[in-house]
This record gives structure tokens, sequence and C-alpha cells, in this order.
């Protein structure tokens, strides 16, 4: 499997540039494109190594999801599809920072293969590949190949595909049964994806509508009729991978009756820029319409996923050109006061939650017995979805840091654990013990069937957009909502977020999932202090695991006093 001279020569070609030295965060490595080369490479050998470890498939993605067009990145998927464990992140940041090739030789097979080094390579594994549509994928897909190829593994890329698709071919290729034909190992198509997730769709809802609406609007192109169902969708693509992906959902969608618009597709005639002044990022921190929606009705049910599609959140337009502007700002975002009505991935947690509680009441009741049901957020949730899942929906809640793996392995140790975070990242997560409840009660029980397919519709391995999109749309149908019914369901406190620019964020550490500072001494208090003068006030500050910035947070009664106390918050973090 190891050889030391094949290894040196092919890490020759990728040599890390001086002065750069990655670290693996909540994003895996993230940088400017033009400084990922080697990383990219030494991730595709980590990766390689990872499946003889393991003896199973693994996966890489080369994304700086909703990052500007310049940056790329580079994440480890595991062979079940979820995240590389936190234990390896020191090892692979290890790897990523030597300064040269014998370095990465010795690294690789003293602290990573380490017996496995003399073994030979199993003909019969893979890592899996996916990229994004950022300018500098061409170059970094080919360092990873090479990364795998160097330990003597296959290397599969599949191209352009979104963050979750990615997640799922890796899980789905460790549940095919190996087969002896052909040169390398059997491995799924994009198409068992669209399959499975789409399958369960089908299943969950009627057959099409006899009477379609020939020209697709007479369901009305605003959300504002009574009739939640049907009607049009407009979909903020971001200019990234999700435009060709969503494109695939438009037979399925019309089944309820819902007709698709995709904006900023990356069309090169609309001279869009990816994640520029759009994407999931851009319209849940600027709380504003993504470019490309000037002649979007106001009142309208639209959506936004980032650039590799594994964020999602709604939003209406709210004023211009009249419409139903005021009410929906009524109806609960005094945070956004001009611009949007904005349903953030909070807003999504509890639309899932109320519906999975539905189902739930309909189960037979030795089916729940010792079955763990708990929602996951974290200090960026809203505190007024945070009071309706306490006081209303009575689930238990767990905060955990900001950062996906925190809130998966929080949510995976419940029955049913829903997770996401306010910007739109996020699923649902089932046990293999509920799951088989579930499939032992599917045929007597309709409750039960219908969250056996939920299961089946909502990626399993991590947060993902499209699958975000059919599972909000299936609930407005079965519930007969509009979004603002959806947005009514709590208010939202005004809120702001700032970034800040520090000389070192470093010097601020946090502790309680983030929520108080623990260094740099007196400044808890202080914020303490201010928080105290702000009815309804709660604010806190913590170093981004992926900017060079410090994140401020603050919520309370009215938008001025929000803003007013996010202001004095970050004059005592500089
Ligand atoms: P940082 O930069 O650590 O705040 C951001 C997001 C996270 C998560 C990661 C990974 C906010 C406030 N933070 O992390 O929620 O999505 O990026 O992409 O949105
Ligand atoms: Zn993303």
């Amino acid at each position: 499997v190891f050889d030391p001279d094949t290894l040196r020569r092919a890490s020759s070609a990728y040599t890390k540039p001086a002065n750069f030295h990655p670290s693996y965060g909540t994003a895996g490595f993230r940088a400017n494109a033009s400084l990922l080369p080697s990383t990219v490479f030494r991730c595709g050998l980590l990766a390689a190594a990872r499946a003889i470890l393991l003896n199973a498939h693994t996966g890489l993605m080369i994304t700086a999801s909703h990052n500007p067009v310049e940056d790329n990145g580079v994440k480890m998927v595991d062979p079940d599809g979820g995240m590389m464990p936190q234990s390896f992140e020191a090892v692979a940041a290890e790897l990523a920072n030597c300064d040269d090739d014998d370095a990465v030789v010795a690294v690789l097979r003293d602290r990573v293969l380490g017996e496995q080094a003399s073994c030979s390579s199993p003909q019969t594994l893979a890592v899996l590949v996916g990229h994004d549509t950022r300018p500098s994928a061409p170059e970094l897909l080919a360092a990873a190949l090479a990364g795998v190829r160097a330990l003597n593994v296959h290397a599969r890329s599949y191209g352009c595909v979104t963050t979750p698709q990615l997640h799922f071919l890796v899980r789905a290729a460790n549940q095919l049964t190996p087969s002896q034909d052909g040169p390398g190992p059997a491995l799924p198509e994009l198409q068992v994806y669209f399959d499975a997730i789409l399958g369960a769709f089908s299943e969950l809802t009627p057959p099409p509508l006899l009477q379609q609406p020939a020209d697709g609007t007479a369901a009305g192109g605003s959300d504002s009729g009574g009739s939640g169902s049907g009607g049009t969708l407009y979909v903020d693509c971001a200019n990234g991978v999700g435009a060709e992906q969503i494109q695939r959902l438009v037979p399925a969608l019309q089944r309820l009756g819902v007709e698709l618009r995709l904006r900023n597709t990356g069309d090169p005639a609309r001279g869009g820029q990816l994640n520029h002044r759009c994407g999931a990022d851009f319209v849940q921190k600027d709380r504003l319409p993504p470019t490309d929606f000037d002649d979007v009705p106001a009142g309208a049910r639209c959506c936004s996923v980032d650039g590799d599609a594994d964020r999602l959140v709604y939003f209406s337009p709210v004023g211009g050109g009249g419409g139903d502007a005021g009410t929906a700002t009524e109806a609960g975002t005094a945070a956004a006061p001009a611009g949007i009505s904005l349903l953030d991935g909070d807003k999504v947690a509890m639309l899932a939650a109320v519906y999975i509680g539905d189902i739930l009441n309909q189960l037979p009741s030795e089916l729940l017995e010792g079955i763990q049901v708990c929602c996951v957020q974290t200090a960026y949730a809203n505190g007024a979805a945070t009071a309706y899942l306490r006081d209303v929906l009575r689930l238990p809640t767990v905060c955990t840091p900001t950062g996906v793996k925190y809130l998966h392995e929080a949510a995976h140790s419940a029955d049913l654990g829903i997770y996401f975070e306010s910007n739109g990242h996020g699923t649902v997560l089932f046990s293999e013990q509920l799951l088989t409840r579930l499939r032992a009660a599917a045929e007597g029980s309709p409750a039960a069937r219908e969250l056996l397919l939920l299961s089946g519709l909502i990626n399993q391995t991590v947060g993902d957009a499209i699958s975000g999109v059919l599972l909000v749309e299936l609930i407005l149908s079965r519930k007969g909502w509009t979004l603002r019914d959806w947005q009514a369901l709590y208010t939202d406190l005004p809120s702001r977020q700032l970034k800040l620019k520090v000389a070192d964020r470093g010097c601020i550490t946090t502790g309680d999932a983030e929520r108080v500072c623990v260094t740099p001494a007196g400044l808890q208090d202080a914020i303490q202090r201010t928080v105290e003068q702000f009815p309804r006030g709660r604010a806190f500050a913590r170093p981004s695991g992926t900017e060079d910035a410090v994140r401020v947070y603050a919520e309370a009664d009215t938008q001025e006093q929000a803003d007013e106390l996010a202001r004095r918050v970050a004059v005592q973090v500089y």
C-alpha cells in the first residue's frame, strides 16, 4: 500500500506555500483557493488512508460553501456519510502543515497508517470526490485525485454535486454489495440520491392533479392568497451548484401544484456571481432580497440555498410593490425592517417539529415507549424559537457550540433529533431503534408509514437544501399553510449580528455553548451589565471558526434596541 518513493514524487508536485498554516475548522480546510492545492492533495492522501484503515469507501468535498468565489475548501466524509470524527482533525492539520515531502511521507506512515502501511492495498476501496461551481474546482479536483491515487486507492469524481449529495453517495456506496465485475469497485450513480429522496416524496404526495393550470399561473404567483399549497416558489440558487440539481425537482413539486422558478442559476448571460448578494447566508444575515429578484412580487413564496446547497432559508419580499408587506412584517419579522420577511433555520426547525409532533401524536403509544425526541439549537437561535420549543411544543432542547458537527452529534444521541442552525443548515435524524419500530408498524399505522417515509425524504447524513425544500413544501401543503401562517407560529425577537475585524480573535474564548466569554477577564461581566439594561436583551460574542473575525449577536425588544445592544457589545470587544 505504501511506497515512499511514489508518494514523495506525487507530493513534490504540490508544495505548501511557506506562510500558509491551515487548520481543520468547523468547515474543514478553507482559504483563498490559490493556497489550497497542497492541502487538497494531502486530504486526498488522508481520505485514501482512512478508507484503508476503515476498509470502507470515504469521500472528499471541495467547496467553500457560502464564502466568496475566490475561496475554496475541502472537507472529509466518513463511510457512514457523516463528517470525519473530531479526533482525527489534529492529524489532518498536522499533515496539511508539513513543510516538505519527507514530512508528508513520515506523518502519513507513522501517524495515520501505522501498521496498515505495510499491508497490501485492497482493490475494492474508493474515495468519492465532489466539487462546487468555483473556477478553482478543476485544479483542486486534480490535486485530490492525485492524492488518492498516490496510495493506490480508486478515485471517483462525481463532478459538480451538492455537498449533501456527496455525503449521501458515500453512505450509499458503503451499503452496496461489492461486485466483482469491472476494473474498479462498484459505486452508485447520482441517480440513487434522486431515486431515494424523490421516491419517498412521491409516496408521501398524492398522484398529480388531473387539472394542472395550463400556464402554471392559475394558482397565483404570490403566497398571499388563502390557499397554502400550490402556487409559485422562487428559488435563489446563489449562482452555485444548486441550480442544476434543484431543476430536477420540477416534476416532483408539480405533484403539489407548486411551480418552481429558479433565480441566480449561474447563467453567464445574467452575470451573477457565486454567493455575491445572493444565497442563503446573504439573505439570512443581510435580511435583503437577493439579486435577480427585482420582479418578484411582495408576499411571494421564496427560498434561498447557499453555494453548495446544504443550507436553506425561506423568505418573502416585503414592500416595494405593496402586496401584503405590512401583514408579513406584522406576522413575525420585526427583525427584517425593510426588504424581506425571513423564515430562517429556526423557523424551518419549528415547522418540522410541529409536523413531526402531529405524526407522533397519531402513533400507537407503545411504539414511542422509551423513544427520545429532541431539538438541537445554537446560541444563535432566536430567543422566541427557544421559548416556542420549551413552552408550546414542550420538546427537550439542547444548545451546542456553532458548527454542524456539534449539532449533528447531539441530535444523533436522540431517537429523533431535529437540528438546524439559524442560518438554515440542518436535518432530522432517526435512530435505528426508531426506524425498526416504524418498519414493523408501517403496514397497520398510516402515521408510522408517514414518519418512515419522512426518514427517506430527509437526508440522514447532513443538512440538505434539496430535501429541505421538499420537506417544507410537503408540510405547508399538508397543513394548508401560507408563509404567513408559518411565520405566525411565533414572532422572532428583533436581532442583530455584527462581524468585527480584531487584532487577535484568539483572545476571546467562550464557555456554556459559546453563550459566555471566559477570556479576556472582565468581558463577560461587561456584556452582562449591558444586557441587563435592555428589556428581553440577550447578547454574546465569539470568535468565528471560519473567518478571521469576532461575531457579535444581540437580541432585544425592538430593532433599535437590538442594534444598540450589538453596538455596545462590539465596543466592549474592541
Ligand atoms: P462561524 O464562522 O464559526 O460563525 C459559520 C456559521 C456556522 C457554520 C459554519 C460552517 C454563522 C453565525 N456561523 O461559522 O453556523 O455554518 O460557518 O459553515 O452563521
Ligand atoms: Zn454550505
